[in-house]
């Protein structure tokens, strides 16, 4: 029945919200999981369909309020990933000087930093005596990030980092993606061509999971971590096992997939919304889905929205916008994004718009991670995928952040290097930061 009367509507959903509230404080979620289907059960009855298409709000599943504190040195961490992301791209852009045209990838790397690095520094477990240790599949682009890391560890050398894809050389240099059988003591498994790692590590979960149920290998908590890339998911094979690990409940099993919402050479769904989307998928195969979309920035606004107009906005916008976002001034975003409603730009006016301009992406964001990844390792019953929205190039500015050419962007010019180093506070000096030298801190 059509309500004229909008102050009574409002009442109404008022009333029937605090209700659910009431419920979900005194009697927890089950009881509210309870009462949703009942009452869809019957709105059924009254022949009204609802058809469900598996996607949650466009926000992150775990809500601020239940995030663990994070455990580690933040700023430790912090400074150790920017030297990383300085090396890394100083790898490709070396390279291209010596060889214009080597390849090798900044960008892929610079959106995943903060996936991989949360990842090192408290989940991923080396075997030794007590363990066997995990197994991580790491998106094969993003390798100049993992060379990084280990040049900083001391397990490769700066003369290693300078031969970055030149590995016909007599000296024998780094492979670009990962390749186990030219060095066999560093990658675990092959992580190309796209779409060849998700099909390969889902039938390795389960292959294991054989043997310890045949009594042929002792149950461990082993868990298999697959970092891939949101346009990957396109490959058919990405897709293609993910029902049989749904099936076989391999909670031995965590995707990462970052959505940096970009491919190659444009967006993976400029008029749609990838992560969505994966959603519907995964959770329709029965997998446990975390989205971790927007940064600790985003909290307070968030927890402003009682009325669920900025969530609405959010999932609204496709991810094409989200991408004109990245690389627009704040002035740009206030306008845009939150000038369809003022109040929604009241909600900001005490922002500038540098402020807006930063708000981080969750991928972005080590506390966010840690939560998602908390709550994976955690979970029971089913294998997890973890949707983390991130910016392609993040940090490259104006030589690639968010840009359609950020792909193949292999070379910076000297401003654009400058740039880079004050962006993560890199201690090369101005005369030397043109030359993008590798950076090892001291020991101590
Ligand atoms: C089967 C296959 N097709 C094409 C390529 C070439 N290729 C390398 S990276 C890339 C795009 C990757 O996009 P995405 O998965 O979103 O990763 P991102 O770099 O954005 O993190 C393509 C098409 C490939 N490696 N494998
Ligand atoms: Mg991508």
């Amino acid at each position: 029945m059509a309500k004229e009367n909008q102050k009574f509507v409002e009442l109404e959903n008022k009333e029937w919200l605090e209700s659910l509230e009431d419920v979900f404080r005194s009697q927890g979620p089950e009881r509210v999981r309870d009462l949703l289907s009942r009452l869809h059960e019957q709105a059924r009855k009254y022949g009204i369909q609802i058809r469900q298409t598996g996607t949650t709000p466009y926000v992150n599943t775990i809500p601020a309020d239940q995030q663990p504190p994070y455990p580690g040195r933040r700023e430790i961490e912090r400074r150790i990933k920017n030297v990383i992301r300085w090396n890394a791209m100083a790898m490709v852009v070396r390279a291209n000087r010596e060889e214009s045209g080597i390849g090798g990838h900044i960008s892929t790397y610079a959106s995943a930093a903060t996936l991989f690095e949360v990842g090192f520094n408290h989940f991923f477990r080396a075997p030794n005596a007590e363990q066997e240790g995990d197994i991580v599949c790491f998106q094969s682009h993003a390798s100049p990030g993992i060379y990084a890391r280990a040049f900083l560890e001391g397990r490769l050398s700066g003369f290693d980092l300078e031969n970055f894809r030149r590995k016909l050389k007599p000296e024998r240099g780094l492979p670009s993606y990962p390749h186990p059988r030219l060095m066999p003591n560093f990658w675990q498994f092959p992580t190309v061509s796209m779409g060849l790692s998700p099909i390969m590590a889902i039938y390795q979960a389960r292959f294991n999971r054989y043997l310890e149920d045949r009594a042929l290998k002792e149950p461990s908590d082993q868990k298999i971590w697959v970092f891939l890339g949101d346009g990957e998911m396109d490959e058919p094979e990405s897709l293609g096992a993910i029902s049989l690990a749904g099936r076989d409940k391999l909670d031995n099993f965590i995707f990462v997939i970052n959505c940096n919402l970009q491919r190659l050479g444009g967006p993976v769904r400029g008029n749609g919304k990838i992560i969505q989307e994966l959603e519907t998928v995964f959770a329709g195969a029965g997998w446990n889905v975390i989205k971790v979309i927007w940064g600790s920035d985003w909290d307070p606004l968030l927890e402003k929205d009682k009325d669920g107009l900025l969530a609405k906005r959010m999932e609204e916008v496709p991810d094409g916008q989200f991408q004109k976002y990245a690389v627009c001034r704040g002035e740009y975003i206030r306008k845009d994004f939150f000038g369809k409603d003022p109040r929604l730009l009241e909600m900001v006016k005490n922002y500038s718009d540098e402020q807006l301009e930063r708000m981080r992406r969750g991928g972005h964001d080590p506390v966010k991670v840690y939560a998602a990844y908390k709550a994976a390792m955690e979970h029971k019953g089913s294998p997890t995928v973890i949707l983390a929205q991130t910016i392609k190039g993040y940090g490259l500015g104006e030589a690639g952040e968010g840009r359609n050419v950020t792909h193949q962007q292999k070379k910076l010019n000297e401003q654009e290097l400058l740039e880079f180093r004050n962006r993560f506070g890199i201690p090369v000096p101005d005369g030397e930061a043109q030359e993008a030298p590798f950076y090892k801190p001291m020991d101590d």
